[in-house]
């Protein structure tokens, strides 16, 4: 059938799809990418970064190299979720890939990514893992507990055939099901069918990974394909970590039904905290289709669907898309433009294009801009505490023009003087490292994963304590209360160590004329963010009837393991936050005092060859200029290389290209490269 012409902006003709803002993305990390390097290399080739900030810049190309990109697709069963991403992503295999049937189809997770390092497979973990209790966070890393089939990319009905394994489903005893957490006596309605002699059909897989080369896969982009309702609240793990942690949710309704109670329940319980990025599809509208309405009543019809559904939902109307994955699917495969547009298709990916990815984009500019002042603000102090050295044995050679054998000795005598005062400092510092190490260990013990475990524990012990673990959501809320609190404490203990470490600089500075500065200590309000997003989504999930099913003791210790390493995770990166931090306040004083020897040193081979020699005084003094000349052509190579990461940062990515052109011949081979992505 054919719908009239979309009315609603934006024109999926005139502004970039999906695919296309997404090269553009990828184009634009690449090119920021070589920017990183060349100042990277640049640093290290001249000695101007200390490992700290060594490491903040390979975790910061790590991070533009390798950043996924995460979009789930929610609904109950049957909405076309597989259908939908057929549509926008597998439709030049010519076919239907992911299957999609009337019913439920989809049985387990179905994570879509690029992984260049493994070759193009389909790993499928058993349902019976979950007896075990592990999560599937443990599990990913364990290849031996998944079943392995490898795809042939260019043979679209291999493909499809083995694909067909995540709709494969297994008769089970009500016990095990129950078990494995598919029955519950308290939620009869949403038990799976039972056959003739009391067996009960459950999943095979729990969670399945398709490894294919998507050109969007290629970029970082994982696609999350999730089964119906049921399963969605048989594996904790959907709900409380790959769903919160999505970049943005599709959540998709039949225009055929409308919003039904069972889609309400899955948006209130699994959408309905994800603000900017959630986007509503309202698929099949190719189904109102009507040989007996009017010209414009369909489309009347759909019109206010849409309006109706965005009311229900509680979010504005341009979040709602209807359109039909159906026809998309087939118009891309007959390469009917026309028909492609009727679908609608176009108008969410071009939503997609246009709203998420430059949000996904100033995120990591931010990053960008934040990690260059920071990295600016230690060359300059680096190169500043060179340039001092050289301007006071400089001060002392000029004093020497026209002055007495005499006075040179004069000066040995007090560069010895000055070396031998300055063989106190390292007594002096190994007092402060003792007080700093102890305050560096206070502010650890408490993000210690003895502590974690000993805290969750009792979270445990005391849900287990309430009659069918009413009081979970109670027990789970003081346990986040005693995380945050131990959050707060290493926080205190870090401001502690910034206040001794600021009074010891200052009187080092003063004593022994060091230019040592101090920096914020990390106030870990990431991680507190963090905690409160884990709460939130647990909070939710303990309140939907699963405190009953916790009750059963294989599904508390996933529950247990699942939480542990979620919060293990905060924990660890927050004391990796408060290390790193200390170790640069530490390598900055080692490097001042090396850097302070080495002076002392230079000195004195400077007046001793003066000594030897009438004429070497000029030609010293000719070095040391040069020497310092040196190191201000390095800092203003370091500010500009500098400077264009930051225009790269901020600009478009076609822009970023064309700047690459202009001021870095050097990459010139790179181009065609880069231009092919973007
Ligand atoms: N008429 C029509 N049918 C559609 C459309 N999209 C999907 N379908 C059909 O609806 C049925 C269910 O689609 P699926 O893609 O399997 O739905 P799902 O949401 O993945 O369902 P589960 O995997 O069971 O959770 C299939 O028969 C599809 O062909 C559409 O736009 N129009
Ligand atoms: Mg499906």
């Amino acid at each position: 059938m054919k719908f009239p012409p979309v009315s609603k902006a934006p024109d999926p003709f005139m502004t970039p799809s999906f695919a296309a803002s997404l090269d553009a993305l990828s184009g634009w990390r690449a090119a920021l990418a070589l920017r990183l390097d060349a100042l990277a290399g640049f640093l290290r080739d001249h000695e101007l970064v200390d490992a700290p900030a060594a490491a903040q810049l390979a975790s910061l190309r790590e991070r533009l190299g390798h950043e996924k990109l995460v979009v789930a697709f929610v609904a109950e069963f049957s909405r076309g979720k597989s259908e939908l991403i057929n549509a926008i992503f597998f439709a030049d295999t010519g076919r239907r890939v992911l299957p999609a049937t009337p019913g439920r189809t989809t049985m387990c997770p179905v994570e879509l990514a690029w992984n260049a390092a493994e070759p193009a497979s389909l790993k499928m973990l058993p349902i019976e893992t979950r007896r075990d209790g592990h999560s599937l966070a443990e599990l990913r890393s364990q290849p031996q507990s998944w079943t392995t089939l490898m795809l042939q990319v260019h043979e679209p009905e291999q493909l499809a055939q083995a694909l067909q394994a995540v709709t494969r489903t297994q008769w089970v005893t009500p016990e095990l099901a129950r078990e494995l957490g598919f029955w519950h006596d308290d939620q009869p309605d949403d038990n799976p069918p039972v056959d003739a002699t009391g067996r009960v059909e459950v999943p095979f897989w729990r969670h399945a990974l398709i490894n294919y080369p998507h050109p969007l896969l290629r970029q970082g982009l994982v696609v999350l394909d999730t089964p119906g309702l049921n399963a969605i609240g048989a594996e904790p793990e959907l709900t409380l970590s790959l769903l919160p942690t999505a970049h943005a949710t599709i959540f998709i309704l039949g225009a055929d039904t409308g919003v039904t109670k069972s889609d309400l329940a899955v948006w209130r319980d699994h959408l309905s905290a994800q603000g900017q990025s959630r986007f509503v599809v309202l698929n099949k509208i190719d189904a109102l289709q009507d040989p007996l309405a009017r010209h414009g009543q369909v489309e009347a019809q759909i019109e206010s669907q849409c309006q109706a559904t965005a009311r229900t939902l509680g979010v504005t109307a341009d979040r709602v898309f209807p359109l039909s994955a159906r026809e998309a699917l087939s118009a891309r495969v007959a390469g009917d433009d026309e028909a492609l547009r009727h679908s609608r298709l176009p108008v969410l990916e071009a939503a997609l294009g246009t709203q998420l990815l430059p949000q996904r984009r100033q995120v990591l500019e931010r990053v960008v801009l934040d990690s260059a002042q920071h990295i600016e603000a230690h060359v300059a102090r680096r190169l500043g505490d060179q340039r001092r050295q050289l301007a006071e044995q400089m001060l002392e050679l000029r004093g020497l023009r026209g002055k007495s054998g005499a006075r040179v000795r004069l000066m040995l005598q007090r560069v010895d003087t000055e070396s031998a005062e300055f063989e106190q400092c390292p007594v002096r510092l190994q007092a402060m490292r003792a007080v700093h190490s102890r305050m560096l260990r206070s502010s650890l013990a408490p993000l210690t994963s003895d502590r974690l475990r000993d805290e969750v524990g009792r979270m445990q012990a005391e849900m287990s304590a309430t009659l069918l673990n009413l009081g979970a959501r109670k027990a789970f809320v003081s346990l986040c209360g005693r995380v945050r609190q131990g959050l707060a404490e290493a926080r205190q203990h870090g401001a502690e160590t910034g206040d001794m470490l600021g009074a010891s600089f200052a009187k080092l500075n003063g004593e022994f004329g060091f230019s040592l500065a101090l920096s914020r200590a990390p106030d870990l309000a990431r991680f507190i963010a963090e905690l409160d997003l884990i709460e939130h989504s647990y909070v939710k999930y303990l309140g939907l009837t699963h405190a009953l099913r916790l009750s059963q003791p294989k599904l508390m210790e996933q529950f247990r393991r699942m939480l542990l390493s979620k919060l293990r995770v905060v924990f660890e990166n927050a004391s990796a936050e408060l290390e790193m931090w200390n170790r640069a306040m530490s390598t900055q004083v080692d490097s001042q005092l090396r850097e302070r020897r080495r002076s002392l040193v230079r000195r004195r081979e400077s007046l001793e060859r003066v000594q030897a020699a009438a004429g070497e005084l000029e030609q010293r003094l000719a070095e040391i200029e040069a020497q310092d000349a040196r190191l201000q052509g390095h800092l203003r190579r370091a500010h500009d290389l500098l400077e264009t990461l930051r225009e790269q940062a901020c600009a478009g990515p076609q822009v970023a290209i064309d700047l690459i052109s202009l001021q870095m011949p050097e990459l010139d081979a790179d181009l065609p490269l880069l231009r092919a992505q973007a």
